[in-house]
């Protein structure tokens, strides 16, 4: 039965982690997958995320099947997340959340939705995206291709590039868009050039879909947030995933949401009937620990105000820890000019670094990193951020 099946690549990104993790080398330095670490270089469990806890485990609850679409507390606090909690919308019922695992899930449920509604539409995704992506709307049965966006040579956006691409084509077009802290880049488009965008969308009868895998980490929850609001305010039926992975430090709990924007309440009840089909034919239902943490967090003001809190930090830590890179490089004799690192967003820099001078990074320093020069400046820290750039350096 099985002698015609091949080993199948390992994952680019998680594959490092093995790697990483047999490398005897004292001074090793982990900047390949994305997750963020504290200035000790430990994953954080979030003070808010421990009070909620503490609070479910004293409650001793039983663990019932949840609904199929989750809990529902939790699909409201995503709603009024993604989309404000005054958000028209919101009110007038024509939004479709469901829980899912993690924003890969909340994006392969969106992707088995989209391919049943849709079977012929082809996917774009950005030049270069998050592996997953391509991997991810393939399985779902789509031809994947991609639109401009990075341009090399100048290590700067090609706007106009992915306005084109974007603007040829064809009606139907799943277009997967970053919403914020692009993956892996870090390099976002301003809010002028998603109005262009956006334009594009509607002009072209395209379907946009936003993955936000990282609110709040550029800006601020509702700053990050706000690029959903442009597309509702367009009038335009978007799909959002959500992941809670990163925000708050919930990695394995696998905690996410898929939320579609219809034009009424009557299309947001069947849309929201097929999404249940998508997910009882998988899992049957979501699991309860995860989601119940953040519907805790998000649903209690103290605890609210605790995660906001939180979330600000690992931001403005990982905003150090690009300024202190790109001063690191500059004293460490790295002549051309990596200004860049600090106008990146989010927890990636792509850092332009070409494939050998990665692998030697690897091989040489311990420093891991993909080879296609992204590194998680979120795992820099106030002790390895100095070994980084010394390593740097000697390759450059
Ligand atoms: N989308 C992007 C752009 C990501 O970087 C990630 C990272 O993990 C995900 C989706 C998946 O999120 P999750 O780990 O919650 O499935
Ligand atoms: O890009 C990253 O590093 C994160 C984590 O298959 C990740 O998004 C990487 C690869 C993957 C799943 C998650």
């Amino acid at each position: 039965l099985f002698s015609s099946v091949e080993m199948a690549p390992r994952d680019p990104i998680l594959g490092l982690n093995e790697q990483f993790a047999a490398d005897t080398n004292p001074d090793k330095v982990n900047l390949g997958v994305g997750v963020y670490f504290d200035e000790n270089g430990k994953l954080p469990l979030l003070a808010c995320v421990q009070a909620a806890e503490k609070a479910l485990m004293d409650a001793h609850k039983p663990r019932g099947y949840l609904p199929i679409d989750g809990i529902a507390a939790y699909d409201n606090g995503v709603k009024a997340l993604v989309f404000g909690t005054d958000s028209d919308v919101i009110k007038q019922g024509r939004v479709a959340t469901v829980q899912a695992l993690g924003g890969t899930g909340g994006l392969k449920i969106g992707a088995d939705f989209l391919k049943k509604l849709n079977p012929n539409a082809k996917v774009l995704i950005s030049d270069p995206s998050w592996e997953n992506h391509r991997a991810l709307f393939t399985q779902a049965g789509f031809e994947v291709g991609t639109y401009r966006y990075y341009d090399a040579a100048t290590r700067s956006l090609n706007f106009d590039g992915m306005l084109a691409d974007l603007k040829a084509a064809a009606p139907g077009t799943v277009v997967v868009l970053h919403a914020c802290c692009h993956n892996p880049t870090g390099y976002d488009i301003t809010p002028a050039q998603w109005a262009q965008v956006i334009d594009a969308v509607k002009a072209g009868k395209l379907t946009a879909f936003l993955d936000m895998a990282y609110q709040g980490f550029a800006e601020g929850i509702a700053e990050d947030g706000a690029v959903v609001g442009e597309f509702v305010a367009a009038g335009l039926a978007v799909f959002v995933s959500t992941s809670f992975s990163k925000s708050f430090s919930l990695y394995g709990e696998r905690v996410g949401a898929l939320s579609v924007v219809c034009s009424s309440k009557e299309e947001a009840d069947k849309v929201l009937s097929q999404l249940k089909i998508m997910i009882r034919t998988n899992y049957s239902n979501p699991p309860t620990h995860g989601g119940a943490v953040v519907a805790m967090v998000l649903g209690d003001p103290k605890l609210r105000a605790q995660w906001e809190e939180e979330l600000a930090g690992m931001r403005t830590r990982i905003k150090a820890m690009r300024r202190a890179l790109a001063e690191g490089l500059k004293a460490a004799g790295v002549k051309q000019d990596m200004g860049f690192i600090t106008t990146q967003v989010g927890m990636f820099s792509y850092s332009g670094l070409s494939k050998d001078q990665m692998v030697r990074l690897r091989n040489e320093f311990g420093v891991y990193g993909t080879d296609t020069g992204r590194m998680c400046v979120a795992a820099l820290n106030e002790k390895n951020v100095g070994y980084v750039c010394a390593s740097i350096a000697k390759v450059i």
